[in-house]
This record gives C-alpha cells, structure tokens and sequence, in this order.
C-alpha cells in the first residue's frame, strides 16, 4: 500500500552540505517527493512534532539543535514509503547505524544524527500535517513508476 512519510534534514546535515546527498538516497531508492521546502522550527512545531520525547531530560537539547539553523522538511510517498525510509535512515544511535544508511555512512552521534523519518504510520499520520498544508503536497505521476512499483 502506498504510504507518506515525514522526513527532516537536520541542520546539521544542511550546515555540512549533504542536502542533496540525504534526498538523493531517497530519490535514488524510487521514493517520490510530494512535499519539499527549506524552514525554520519553532518550539511551538517542536513540541507537537517531539510530543513522545516532551518532558524528557535531552528534550530542551534536541529542540535547540533542531532550532539552530534552517531544515529541509519532505513528504516522502511510495509503497511502505515509512518503513522503508527508516531503514535507509539508519538507527537513532549513529555510531551503530549500519553502513550504506545515511546515519551510518554519514552520522556518529545520537544528537546530530542527520536526518528524521516517521516511525510508523500513526506517527506519519500525526506528523506530516504539523509541516505541510494539503496544498503543499502534490500528486502526480513520473515515467519511471511502473519500474519501481508495480
Ligand atoms: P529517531 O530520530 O531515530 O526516530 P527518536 O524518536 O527516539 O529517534 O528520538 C528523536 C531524536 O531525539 C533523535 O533523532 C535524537 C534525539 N535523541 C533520542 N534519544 C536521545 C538520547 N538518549 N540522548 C540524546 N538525544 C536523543
Ligand atoms: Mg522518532
């Protein structure tokens, strides 16, 4: 079933330079971008988006290093577009990501790891429209959909 999914540059990954890197695995991978655009979080998008980890001691860290530079925030859309973009993100600790992810070929830390994908589809669900209006995400069909997907 085809599915969409929230995924984040962090500002580090803008800061280093791998914008185009980060999206081009997911590109390269057959995922369509539906939604894209460069922002700025705010504690208030912050705080809905890291609901889960509200209140938790690394929470005011997190929300000031993702506060401290402009994102690169996408919608992601394919068959299990959710799962399978966790797995080219890598796990949350970076310095046990495996090599060929993103976090793993790229990220060593827990705290500046890169890049966010939604965990699963309650939380694409949630997340997705805390970034993007309806009439940001566009549908649209590309030549090469019959050889990723069928
Ligand atoms: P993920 O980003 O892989 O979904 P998560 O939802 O558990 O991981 O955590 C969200 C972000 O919070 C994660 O990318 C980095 C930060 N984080 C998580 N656990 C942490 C910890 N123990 N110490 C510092 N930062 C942490
Ligand atoms: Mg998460």
């Amino acid at each position: 079933m085809s599915e969409r999914t929230l995924i984040l540059v962090k500002p580090d990954g803008v800061q280093r330079g791998l914008i185009g890197e980060i999206i081009n695995r997911f590109e390269q991978r057959g995922l369509k971008i539906v939604g894209l655009k460069l922002v700025r979080a705010t504690e208030a998008i912050l705080e809905k988006h890291y609901a889960e980890h509200y209140g938790k001691d690394f929470y005011p860290g997190l929300v000031a290093y993702i506060m401290s530079g402009p994102i690169v925030a996408m919608v992601l859309e394919g068959v299990n577009a959710i799962e399978a973009s966790r797995v080219t993100i890598g796990a949350t600790k970076a310095h046990t990501a495996a090599a060929g992810t993103i976090r793993g070929d790229l990220a060593l830390n827990v705290s500046n790891n890169l890049v966010h994908g939604s965990a699963n589809a309650a939380d694409a669900a949630r997340e997705v429209p805390i970034w993007f209006s309806d009439a940001e995400l566009l549908e649209y069909g590309r030549a090469i959909d019959p050889w990723i997907a069928s």
